[in-house]
């Protein structure tokens, strides 16, 4: 297992590559442009910004987490290959350097949605918190205000470009089934796949957050069985999955255990995260420790380890305590807590493989 941490550039994240060097084990970034507006293709010039930047930390920048899909692709609509294409060079650059697995996903217009994102936990700390009932009430068009007035912390898929054609894209997705969101990503996937091989970058596709429809629009990316068919779609070891805990874990019927053990050669990269679900359907996002929330997070850190995981694996949203200030979930002390639990849940079910001691000279 690789550990690597997720960092939104200079100006857009509050922690900094020192801090994430420090964290033990930690031996890349998982970056993207957020600048660059779905479809466009990425600008060499930007990259190797990051990767001069990445270089002098001394870390490394094999994972990019998201190269984002534009709508219209998603759509099916005849304008998709032109950002097909802008995607295929945009794979060819990131080949350059030295960029291994690209995470993307497939959601119709927003990315991950909850309804809070500073929600109490009972000990002071606050977390992201899905309430299920608001989604059905929310006032869409409230909340793209709230973020347009604030927008140093956009979030993945709320950015203000897009929030601007929400209407636009609601009424584009009128009539757009999940058979339909199936035939566009397998059209996505048979132009894309050979170009990331060509390439030797694994991509992974981010399963939905929540792992089920929401306001009307349709999601594919919810539990095992639609896994299976997504990677069937196209059968190649570069068509692979992002495993999320956290994401497919807001749905308890997700057996994530079962889904590291059947998918194991085709999960190159993983989001390691636990969420408390209750009853009714709301879930909020915890620490880390499986006994903090609903995720089995011990059984899954111990299937990955049976199955000699030897891809990307990060720690996703934290908490925020200790009264940090950080874009909501990516503080850096509850993340960072988060990997030495992982690293001990790793380490403990590789005993014996870590004995020897030897003693260096300086
Ligand atoms: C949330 C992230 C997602 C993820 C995208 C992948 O924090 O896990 O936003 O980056 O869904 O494209």
């Amino acid at each position: 297992m690789k550990m690597v941490f997720r960092w939104f550039g200079e100006g857009n994240d509050t922690v900094t590559l020192n801090q994430i060097k420090q964290i033990p084990g930690v031996e890349g970034i998982v970056w993207a442009l957020h600048d660059v507006t779905a479809g466009e293709e990425w600008p060499m010039d930007k990259i190797m910004e990051i990767k001069a930047k990445a270089d002098q930390a001394g870390l490394h920048i094999k994972v990019v987490e998201s190269v984002n899909i534009h709508e219209d692709i998603k759509l099916g609509l005849p304008s998709r290959d032109k950002y097909i294409e802008n995607y295929k060079k945009t794979i060819a650059k990131l080949a350059q350097v030295g960029v291994k697995v690209i995470c993307y996903n497939f959601m119709p217009v927003f990315d991950w949605v909850r309804t809070d994102l500073h929600k109490e936990l009972g000990d002071g700390s606050t977390a992201l918190f899905y309430e299920k009932s608001k989604i059905t009430d929310l006032d869409l068009f409230e909340q793209v205000k709230r973020i347009n007035e604030n927008p140093n912390f956009t979030m993945p898929g709320w950015e203000p470009e897009r929030l601007g054609r929400l209407t636009e894209l609601f009424d584009a997705y009128r009539g757009v089934t999940e058979e339909h969101l199936w035939d566009n990503v397998k059209y996505f996937l048979d132009e894309i796949i050979p170009v990331a091989a060509e390439h030797d970058i694994r991509m992974a596709i981010h399963p939905d957050d929540p792992p089920w429809p929401i306001f009307g629009l349709p999601r594919i990316m919810t539990g095992q069985a639609n896994i299976r068919r997504f990677l069937k779609l196209h059968d190649s070891p570069y068509n692979g999955i992002t495993l999320c805990s956290g994401s497919l874990g807001a749905n308890p019927a997700n057996d994530i255990v079962s889904m590291v053990h059947e998918f194991a050669d085709r999960i190159p990269f993983t989001h390691l995260r636990n969420v408390r679900v209750y009853e009714n359907g709301d879930f909020i996002e915890t620490s880390h420790r499986t006994q903090d929330g609903t995720v089995d997070m011990s059984g899954i850190v111990q299937a990955l380890h049976m199955n000699n995981f030897e891809g990307f694996c990060r720690p996703d949203h934290g908490r925020h305590i200790w009264d940090e200030q950080c874009r909501p979930g990516y503080g850096l002390y509850d993340r960072a807590l988060g990997i030495m639990y992982l690293w001990g849940l790793w380490d403990a079910y590789s005993k014996g493989s870590h004995t020897e001691r030897t003693v260096v000279q300086r």
